[in-house]
């Protein structure tokens, strides 16, 4: 790591100090048991950091709501302004911040670096948005009267994010709830802490320079019982959360039981269907991309390819061919297609999904396997693998967090390949290669997939962030980003204004006293 300037990049994130287990230079944030933080990229030592105890999250849950009522009454363009400020800050610390998500996390450079794009391109997006937080105006049917609607903030908005995206998720949602008057207190993934309290940190410089108050950005840190604080904190009006079907649906029983509001960006399954009519080519890159970047650890990864039976053979040797030139190995190394997967429990994930493919009858064509020796030491990279398979295997409905990609052929009309396609319990992304119209134009009508996200002749993964982002069934069906994400960052009000002297009632009701 050293040779890939990981020491001078925690410098420059003002993070040199992180093994002595102060994580972010408040007391009251974080104050339990140590935390290490380990790299699946060469197994080292990163840092430590404290965990955030009950007593400690009292705290910050009331600093957040003392500062949610001075924050709110800040003019939006006004939060626009910081929120501005804090994007100069990841504009010059790019490449540190990249690094160290690249290190901690396990993703190539170029990848780490992508995630810090997307946090630059959220806030630029917000601070445009802090001007246009339109509500509509109406007509009242009542004379002298006018109706109109009005967005308030909320209050504050609990993240809960996933080692993944360890950066860009708690972006999409931050910048767009600290526009919208919102204080967040964030919960970061345990397996990346040290990015967490690098974005906190950074963060928290911009809005003390600004005379923004205490906690409108707070950071806790721990498992998933300092999640369920916020979960079940009916102070907390907005849980937005990114990670497992399983914990999502925890997440949204023990929200909705205090009727408070979820956003979810669960599991994915997503496919790419090939038609006789695609690229081949473009598929090929569009599909190996999709399925081994990250090392398969994306919500949008692509983990299924429903190819026609013409095409069929084609496309499969095609893919074969491609997976011999992927090169493993350390992220930081511009080379390497792939790093290593996050940790061994997801090596242990990914192995037994090879096992069950095979066990319920599906044909490895590239075998997979954990790489041993120089380089692999933190014995967590694997070799990405490729299964013939059917979709109603147990495994092939299941999402792994892992580069499997799993083939699967149709044959006869784009309803069959269809079918397959949404034949599964998630809904995230889907795509279709084809440069037939009819075909495209079906796969997006009302008929075709069932995703939050349907691409024509691109993969499933690398989703923009000016469109909404997320996905139906156990997908969880929220929505984050672009587009009109915010509004569920806001309070909805609706107004009457009544400027005669007269007292009319709605729906023509006469009442006379
Ligand atoms: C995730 O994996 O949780 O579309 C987010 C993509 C990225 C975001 C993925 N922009 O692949």
């Amino acid at each position: 790591a050293t040779a890939f300037g990981i020491e001078e990049a925690l410098k420059e994130l003002g993070l040199n100090e992180i093994n002595n287990g102060t994580s972010t230079g408040k007391d009251w944030f974080s104050n339990g048991e140590i935390i290490e933080s380990y790299s699946p990229v060469d197994g080292a030592l990163i840092g430590k950091v404290k965990a955030t105890t009950p007593e400690d999250y009292e705290k910050v849950i009331s600093t957040a709501r003392e500062g949610f009522k001075k924050w709110r009454t800040m003019p939006a363009p006004q939060r626009g302004e910081v929120v501005r400020q804090f994007n100069d800050e990841l504009r010059r610390l790019k490449e540190p911040l990249g690094k160290l998500v690249s290190y901690e996390m396990g993703k190539s450079y170029q990848e780490g670096l992508g995630e810090v794009q997307e946090m630059i391109d959220i806030c630029d997006f917000a601070v445009g948005l802090s001007r246009q937080l339109h509500g509509l105006t109406m007509h009242s049917e009542r004379p002298g009267h006018r109706m109109y609607e009005q967005y308030h903030p909320l209050g504050v908005v609990g993240i809960i994010s996933a080692f993944n995206f360890p950066v860009a998720v708690w972006s999409w949602n931050t910048a767009l709830a600290w526009v919208c008057g919102d204080a967040c207190i964030w919960k970061g993934s345990e397996k990346t802490p040290i990015t967490s309290v690098a974005c906190q940190n950074i963060a928290a410089r911009v809005f003390a320079a600004n005379g923004v108050p205490e906690g409108i950005s707070c950071l806790i840190t721990g498992d998933y019982t300092i999640g369920e604080l916020m979960t079940k904190d009916e102070r907390i009006p907005l849980i937005s959360a990114t990670g497992s079907t399983r914990m999502g649906k925890i997440v949204a029983k023990t929200v909705a039981e205090r009727l408070g509001k979820t956003l979810l960006e669960l599991g994915g399954n997503n496919a790419i269907i090939v038609t006789p009519d695609a690229n081949i080519k473009n598929t090929v890159i569009g599909a190996v991309f999709g399925a081994v970047g990250t090392c398969g650890q994306r919500c949008t990864s692509t983990r299924r390819l429903i190819v026609h039976e013409e095409v069929y053979d084609k496309v499969k040797n095609a893919i074969v061919d491609a997976y011999k030139q992927i090169k493993i190995g350390n992220p930081l190394d511009e080379n390497n297609h792939v790093g290593p997967l996050i940790d061994k429990d997801a090596v242990k994930n990914y192995l037994s999904a090879l096992e069950k493919v095979e066990a319920e009858g599906g044909t490895i064509l590239v075998e997979g396997g954990v790489l041993e020796g120089e380089g692999y030491e933190s014995g967590c990279y694997v070799k990405p693998a490729i299964a013939e398979a059917e979709n109603h295997y147990e495994i092939v409905q299941h999402e792994t967090f892992g580069p499997v990609l799993y083939l699967l052929k149709y044959s006869g009309d784009l309803e069959n390949a269809l079918e397959l396609q949404n034949g599964v319990r998630q809904g995230l992304s889907s795509a279709i290669m084809t440069n037939n119209l009819r075909e495209a134009e079906r796969f997006l009508s009302v008929e075709g997939s069932d995703c939050g996200i349907a691409n024509v002749n691109i993969g499933t993964s690398g989703a923009e962030i000016g469109g909404a982002f997320g996905g139906e069934k156990e997908t969880g069906g929220g929505r984050e980003s672009g587009s009109d994400a915010w509004k569920i960052y806001m309070r909805r009000q609706t107004n009457t204004i009544n400027y005669t002297t007269e007292l009319p009632l709605a729906q023509g009701i006469k009442f006379d006293l």
